[in-house]
């Protein structure tokens, strides 16, 4: 059984993850299948992209599929990892996508948002960031992704209390564009996508892909760096992100 549903009408991709036995995790497999849908859409030349979950449930989705967390010892967000291939996906994608959001968004999940070009959401639509939770070291590209979007105490805020953001303070620090009730919520994103869907392709296309460049122009030097692959290596080598694994599998809460 796929595990996204996919559709182009109009000139306008549709990927709806598809995957609601776990909570649409996104898993090795789910990923392959939404970069081999953006492959598809790229050569039929799709003008906008809207990534979404196929059902209205209560949960978007839950983020890294955290059974294919390396257990610990090992780097937990490598550069080769599915997600990073998917957040690097969206960004390259030639057209906006524009994520519509139904329900609770957890962890990497919350990267993905952070790499789609717009976000529309409803009431029901929450944030959370959880590597807090899981005692994971963040990596630097993902920091940036956030915080390329977001107030710099608002992305300290989400990393260190792992709270879900609701809809309405999604909206007021950037998170979303705009939040409209439920009962709008598709037709809202997919009036936005028709109207992206009617503008000059290739200006969009080298808008987007310059914007990606500008926002991602972070100097730093090796010493730097290896410094930072430091400070994560203590994590993802120490006690916390061994518990944080625990505690998921046993479904418990985790006591750092
Ligand atoms: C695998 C899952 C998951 C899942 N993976 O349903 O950002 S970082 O650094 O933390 C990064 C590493 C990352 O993204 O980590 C993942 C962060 N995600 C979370 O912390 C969310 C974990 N999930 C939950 O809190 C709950 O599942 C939510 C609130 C999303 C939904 O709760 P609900 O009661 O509706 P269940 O918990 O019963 O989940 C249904 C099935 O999906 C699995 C879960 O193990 C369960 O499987 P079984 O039916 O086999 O028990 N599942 C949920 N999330 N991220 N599997």
């Amino acid at each position: 059984m796929p595990l996204i549903q996919t559709r182009l009408a109009d000139r306008i991709a549709t990927i709806a993850l598809d995957h609601n036995a776990k909570r649409n995790a996104l898993s090795a497999e789910l990923i392959a299948e939404v970069l081999a849908a953006f492959d598809r859409f790229k050569t039929e030349g799709a003008r906008v992209l809207v990534l979404r979950a196929a059902t209205s449930g209560k949960v978007w989705s839950a983020g890294h599929d955290i059974d294919e967390l390396p257990k610990a010892g090992i780097d937990p967000l490598p550069y080769s990892d599915p997600l990073e291939q998917l957040l690097r996906g969206v960004k390259a994608f030639p057209s906006p996508v524009i994520a519509m959001v139904h329900g609770s968004v957890w962890g990497g999940a919350c990267d993905l948002i952070m790499a789609c070009d717009l976000v529309v959401g409803d009431e029901t639509c929450t944030f959370a960031v959880t590597p807090a939770k899981l005692g994971v070291p963040y990596n630097a590209v993902g920091f940036l992704n956030f915080m390329s979007r977001l107030p710099l105490n608002v992305v300290k805020e989400m990393f260190f209390t792992a709270e879900p953001i609701a809809a309405e303070r999604a909206e007021r620090v950037g998170i979303v564009n705009a939040i409209v009730p439920a009962a709008y919520l598709e037709a809202r994103t997919y009036a936005m996508a028709a109207l992206i869907a009617t503008r000059s392709p290739a200006a969009i296309a080298a808008s987007k892909e310059t914007i990606r460049i500008l926002s991602e122009d972070a100097a730093i030097n090796p010493s730097t760096f290896e410094y930072i692959q430091g400070l994560r290596r203590e994590v993802y080598f120490g006690p916390d992100y061994k518990e944080g694994l625990s505690a998921f599998a046993e479904k418990r809460p985790a006591a750092f």
